[in-house]
C-alpha cells in the first residue's frame, strides 16, 4: 500500500516524464523534417544532366560532344558549348538581352549571309546560349543558318 506522499512523487515524476517525453519527441521530430528537406534540395542541386552539343557546319561537316553539367547551377546551353569547344567559341555579351551572340566556332565566323543558329531538340531558341536552359538529354545544335531576311 502505497501512502499519500508516494502517490505525491509518483505523480511529479510521470507528470516530468510526460513533459521531458513530449519535448523530446517534437525536437527530433521537426529536426527530421528539417534534414529531410535539406537532403531533398541537396538532391534537386546536385542533379547532374548529360547533353549532346552538335556543331553542324553544315558542309558535310559534323562534331558532336557529350557534356555533363549539373541542373541548377552550370545548365546553359553556352556553358555546354564552352565546355565542348572551348577557346575554339568567340562570342559578344550584349547586356541589353543579358546574353551573348556566338559569333565563331571553329574558326567559321557568322557573316552577311550565314549565322551560327541555336537549337534545342531540334527547336529554333528563342533565346541566346546564356539563357538557354538545358534539361537532361538535351540536344544543342550550333548550325551555320543561311539568313533568310
Ligand atoms: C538581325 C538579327 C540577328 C542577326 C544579327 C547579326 C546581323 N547580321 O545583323 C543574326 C541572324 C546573327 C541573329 C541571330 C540570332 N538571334 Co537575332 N535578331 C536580329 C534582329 C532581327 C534585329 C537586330 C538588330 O539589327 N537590331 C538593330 C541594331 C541597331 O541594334 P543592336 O543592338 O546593335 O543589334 C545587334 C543585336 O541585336 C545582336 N543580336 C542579334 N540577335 C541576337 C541575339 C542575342 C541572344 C544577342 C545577345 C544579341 C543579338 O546583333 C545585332 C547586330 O549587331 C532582332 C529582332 C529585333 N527586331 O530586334 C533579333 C533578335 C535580337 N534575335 C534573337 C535571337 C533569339 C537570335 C538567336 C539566338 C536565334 C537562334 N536560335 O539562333 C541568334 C543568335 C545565335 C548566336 N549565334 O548566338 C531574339 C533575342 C531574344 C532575346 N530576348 O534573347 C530577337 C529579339 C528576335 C526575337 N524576337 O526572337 N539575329
Amino acid at each position: 500500500m502505497m501512502s499519500g506522499g508516494g502517490w505525491k512523487v509518483l505523480s511529479v515524476a510521470l507528470l516530468a516524464w510526460a513533459v521531458v517525453a513530449t519535448s523530446a519527441t517534437s525536437f527530433y521530430y521537426f529536426r527530421s523534417s528539417d534534414l529531410e528537406r535539406q537532403v531533398t534540395s541537396f538532391d534537386r542541386r546536385s542533379a547532374m544532366g548529360l547533353a549532346a552539343v552538335v556543331v553542324d557546319y553544315a558542309n558535310g561537316s559534323k562534331d558532336t560532344f557529350r557534356v555533363f553539367f549539373q541542373i541548377g547551377r552550370n545548365d546553359s546551353a553556352l556553358n555546354a558549348t564552352l565546355v565542348a569547344l572551348g577557346d575554339e567559341v568567340t562570342y559578344t555579351y550584349y547586356p541589353s538581352f543579358g546574353d551573348v551572340l556566338i559569333n565563331s566556332i571553329g574558326g567559321v565566323v557568322g557573316n552577311s549571309t550565314h549565322f551560327w543558329g541555336l537549337y534545342v531538340n531540334g527547336q529554333f531558341s528563342a533565346q541566346g546560349a546564356m539563357n538557354t536552359k538545358l534539361y537532361d538529354g538535351d540536344r544543342v545544335v550550333w548550325n551555320f543558318t543561311k539568313v533568310s531576311f
